[in-house]
C-alpha cells in the first residue's frame, strides 16, 4: 500500500470545505516545506483559494452545463454528478498519479454533501482511492448549524451517514472557532446533564423524549470521537488537526 494519505473534506454547504482545504495546505506547506496535493471535485465552484493539483472542472462544469444545456442549477449539479460517476476511474487515476511530496493530498467535495454521499459519486472514487493508499474523512461542523440540541444530534447523524457511506475512518471537527457562536457548541457538547436539561427546555412531551433519546444514541458514537476546533479564516487548530488525522489512521478505526 502507498504511504500517501488521502483527507477527504465533507460537510454542510458553506461549512468552509474549500477554505479549510486552503488553509489546511497552507499550514502543511509552512510546517514541513512541503506541498501536499489539493484536488477538487467540486464541478460547480467558480474560484478556489488554492491552486489544483486536480481539478474535477476539467471533466464537467456546472455553469457550462446550465449554459449549454438549459438546467437549472440543482439540475445542473446532478447531471455533473453523473458524468463523474461515469468517470470515476479517470478520476480516480488522475489523484493516484500526483504522488505529492508532503505525502498528503487535500480532497475538497461538493457544496451538496448529499451530492457526494447519497449519489455512488462519493463512495464510488473513496473505495477506489482506499484500495491503495490510506484515506480518512474529515466531517466539518458548521457552529452556526451546531448550537442547538437538535443541530447538534443532525451533525453527529451526519457524521455517522459520512462514516456509513464512505466507509473510511471519519474525525470531525467544528470550523468558524473565530465566531463567537462556537461558544454555544463547547456548552452543549461539556456535559450530557446540561444537553438533556437544553433538550427539555426546548422541546415537551414526546419530541422531548424522542430527541433525548436520540441525542444518548448519536452520543454513544460521538463520545468515541474528539471535536477539534478549527478556523480556516485564522488559521487555528491546524496542528491539532493533522494530530486527529494521524491519530485516526494510526489507531485503525477505534476513534471511528
Ligand atoms: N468566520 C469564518 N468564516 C469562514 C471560515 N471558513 C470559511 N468561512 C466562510 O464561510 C463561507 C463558505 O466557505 P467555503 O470555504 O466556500 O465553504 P464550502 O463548504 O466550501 O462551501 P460550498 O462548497 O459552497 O458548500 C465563506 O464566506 C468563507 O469565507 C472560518 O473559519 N471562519
Ligand atoms: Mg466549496
Amino acid at each position: 500500500m502507498a504511504s500517501n494519505v488521502n483527507v477527504i473534506v465533507v460537510g454542510s454547504a458553506g461549512c468552509g470545505k474549500t477554505s479549510l482545504v486552503a488553509a489546511f495546505g497552507r499550514w502543511f506547506e509552512r510546517e514541513f516545506g512541503e506541498r501536499p496535493a489539493y484536488v477538487n471535485l467540486d464541478p460547480g465552484v467558480l474560484k478556489l483559494p488554492y491552486e489544483p493539483s486536480y481539478d474535477v472542472r476539467s471533466i464537467v462544469r456546472v455553469d457550462a452545463l446550465m449554459r449549454d444545456e438549459g438546467l437549472g442549477p440543482n439540475g445542473a449539479m446532478i447531471r455533473a454528478a453523473e458524468i463523474i460517476e461515469e468517470r470515476v476511474g479517470e478520476v480516480v487515476g488522475e489523484i493516484e498519479a500526483l504522488e505529492p511530496p508532503a505525502g498528503y493530498t487535500l480532497i475538497d467535495t461538493p457544496g451538496q454533501i448529499e451530492l457526494f454521499l447519497f449519489r455512488d459519486m462519493g463512495p464510488k472514487i473513496v473505495e477506489a482511492l482506499s484500495e491503495n493508499s490510506r484515506t480518512i474523512a474529515v466531517y466539518i461542523m458548521d457552529p452556526s448549524l451546531a448550537s442547538t440540541p437538535s443541530g447538534l444530534a443532525i451533525n453527529f447523524s451526519l457524521a455517522i451517514v459520512t462514516r456509513l457511506r464512505l466507509r473510511v475512518p471519519v474525525v470531525s471537527i467544528i470550523n468558524k472557532s473565530d465566531l463567537p457562536i462556537v461558544l454555544r457548541f463547547e456548552e452543549l457538547t461539556k456535559d450530557e446533564s446540561r444537553l438533556m436539561e437544553e433538550i427539555a427546555a426546548e422541546e415537551q412531551g414526546l419530541i422531548a423524549d424522542l430527541s433525548m433519546n436520540f441525542i444518548k444514541f448519536v452520543g454513544e458514537f460521538s463520545k468515541a470521537m474528539r471535536v477539534v476546533k478549527v478556523s480556516a479564516k485564522t488559521g487555528d487548530g491546524m496542528a491539532e488537526l493533522y494530530n486527529l488525522v494521524n491519530d485516526a489512521l494510526c489507531e485503525c478505526g477505534d476513534l471511528t
